[in-house]
């Protein structure tokens, strides 16, 4: 095809996300000459590829968004937890303020990343046929970048619609008066579940573990937003466990009476969103005992709701079915209502597994076969490293990051590796990542990776890279961290344990935002300690 040559760059950023765009802002405004390539054809990330029915933020407001004064200013959300729709309005708001898109090639993704070790680049190839070569490579492609369909026998012969929901289309497809599946519980599924549950004529509902969704609490806001809290939020939100303006009690669960432990569950729980999984007693996901305790809380919440004995049995076990939070709890809104119509029913893949597809729907080992028009497959993503590798990348020596990776992950601070110099990954693993508020991680990391940059123009450097012995200490930390835990005793994502042949190991940093920023800082402090540079 056509090829596109860009004049050299000193940086280009991959994804046009909310980090993506920070890094894209930030660069151009200290000078750089920087562009980014976007996969999709407009702002957002996953804000763009996220358009299924009912897709919606589980971080609330202000805190899911743009620190900048000039951007929260001038904008108004009319809702606490608000809908993808909401999210491109606000990302079209940001271009018409900071102009964006002019240094963003749309439909552009990026395959191919090759490092130059005697001119000190980066040659970077995209699907549409261009070719850069950049000083610096900035890969804010998300976490959730790249999607996860497991094999399931005779699922292309299925004949009525199918879509996963990382890919929906743009429109076209109904779903009300429809028969429809839904294969996956995690919280993509839960949101199309309690959003098509009341529209459709039957719901079949095929659940291998129950999600441990916690209430979100919606509200509708004021035409004009209140904001006179706005600029001591986000001071806050770096400063906590997760990037939240909340934080984990100082308390540990059984530290305080019987009494007064209900009153905190209670209160967090009417309070919603993360607080009762991400600002409840700080043993909670550390301590055996503590879980179980929050576990019983939410069990009784929630089986209260659900009429049908078995229902309730396969929603709310009386058992956890394992550590509550070590799974991502969704946030609801009528989600368990939803099983409450007689029209919706729940198919436990545990007893009953899927034996295949056919032509007019999902045939389960109890010889039944469950006819649908419309099969949504909410079944994740290849998450957090994934999207990396992805790209075909080749670092010093001509060395692949796939094999690099293939055995385990090693990164430095979660934001870069050894041998692959002058390329970042805000966001990616080994960093707060899955735990953090994402605006707050795409400025905090983001401003690391900005000050990084500036530091090696000052000192008129061309090259920075990861010593391996650093990388060898930032994964053992992760991983002691990780294993104070009780994340690995669960087969989540965020052990890499949902996609097979994947390394199970610690893909994100439990360490909490506070420590993790104080150790990014202190390497900066200290002259990037842990890097080389030429
Ligand atoms: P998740 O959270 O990875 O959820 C995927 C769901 O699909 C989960 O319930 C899985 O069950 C289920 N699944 C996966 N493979 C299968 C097979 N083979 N059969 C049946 N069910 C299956 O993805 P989401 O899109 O919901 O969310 C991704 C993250 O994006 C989310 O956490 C947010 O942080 C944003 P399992 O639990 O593995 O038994």
């Amino acid at each position: 095809g056509e090829v596109h040559e860009l004049e050299d760059l000193d940086a280009l950023v991959v994804g046009a996300g909310f980090s993506g765009l920070w890094q894209l802002y930030n660069l151009r405004k200290a000078g750089f000459k920087v562009k980014a390539f976007e996969s999709g054809h407009n702002l957002g990330g996953i804000w763009y590829f996220n358009r299924y029915p009912g897709a919606r933020v589980d971080s609330d407001v202000p805190l899911y968004e743009y620190s900048l004064e000039e951007l929260w200013r001038g904008w108004n959300w009319t809702e606490k937890f608000p809908g993808w729709q909401e999210l491109r309005a606000y990302f079209d708001y940001v271009e018409k303020k900071l102009d964006l898109k002019k240094d963003i090639r749309f439909n552009a993704k990026v395959t191919k990343a090759v490092w130059d070790n005697d001119k000190n680049q980066w040659d970077v190839w995209a699907s549409d046929g261009s070719h850069v070569r950049t000083r610096f490579l900035i890969l804010t492609v998300g976490f959730a970048a790249k999607r996860y369909t497991p094999y399931i026998k005779g699922l292309d012969t299925f004949l009525g619609e199918c879509h996963h929901t990382g890919d929906w289309p743009e429109e076209g497809v109904v779903y009300e008066g429809k028969r429809v599946g839904v294969i996956g519980t995690g919280a993509s599924g839960v949101q199309v579940i309690q959003t098509v549950g009341p529209k459709v004529k039957h719901l079949t509902v095929f659940q291998r573990t129950p999600n441990l969704a916690v209430a979100m609490q919606q509200e509708k806001l004021d035409k004009v937003n209140d904001k006179s809290d706005y600029p001591e939020i986000f001071r806050m939100r770096t400063n906590t466990f997760a990037g939240y303006h909340f934080d984990n009690s100082d308390k540990k669960t059984f530290e305080v009476s019987p009494e007064e432990r209900l009153a905190h569950y209670e209160s967090l729980w009417q309070a919603g969103g993360f607080r009762f999984w991400l600002g409840t007693f700080n043993d909670m996901l550390w301590d055996q005992a503590a879980n179980e305790e929050a576990y019983k809380f939410w069990r009784e919440k929630v089986r209260a709701r659900i009429n049908d004995p078995v229902k309730k049995e396969l929603l709310a076990p009386m058992k956890a079915p394992h550590a509550f939070g070590t799974k991502r709890p969704s946030l609801e809104q009528t989600y368990y209502e939803v099983y409450n119509q007689p029209n919706v029913d729940l198919i436990n893949l545990r007893e009953n597994p899927i034996d295949e597809i056919t032509p007019l729907g999902v045939k389960t080992a109890d010889g039944v076969t469950h006819e649908l028009d419309l099969l949504v497959l909410a079944t994740g993503f290849d998450s957090v490293t994934g999207s990396l590798l992805n790209i075909d990348i080749e670092g010093v020596h001509g060395a692949k990051l796939e094999a690099k990776w293939k055995h385990g992950t090693w990164t430095y601070l979660g934001m870069t590796t050894a041998d692959f110099p002058n390329m970042f990954f805000p966001y990616g693993p080994q960093a707060p990542t899955a735990f953090c508020n994402g605006p707050t991680c795409a400025e905090l990391q983001g401003d690391w990776v900005i000050d990084c940059l500036k530091y090696l123009r000052a000192k008129n450097l061309q090259k920075i890279d990861t010593l391996h012995e650093a990388e060898d200490a930032w994964r053992k930390h992760a991983t002691e961290l990780n294993d104070a835990s009780l994340f690995p005793g669960t087969s989540s994502w965020y052990m890499g344990a949902n996609v097979p042949g994947k390394p199970r190991e610690v893909l994100n940093y439990i360490g909490g935002l506070r420590q993790y920023n104080q150790r990014i800082s202190e390497v900066a402090e200290n002259d990037y300690r842990g890097f080389v540079t030429v």
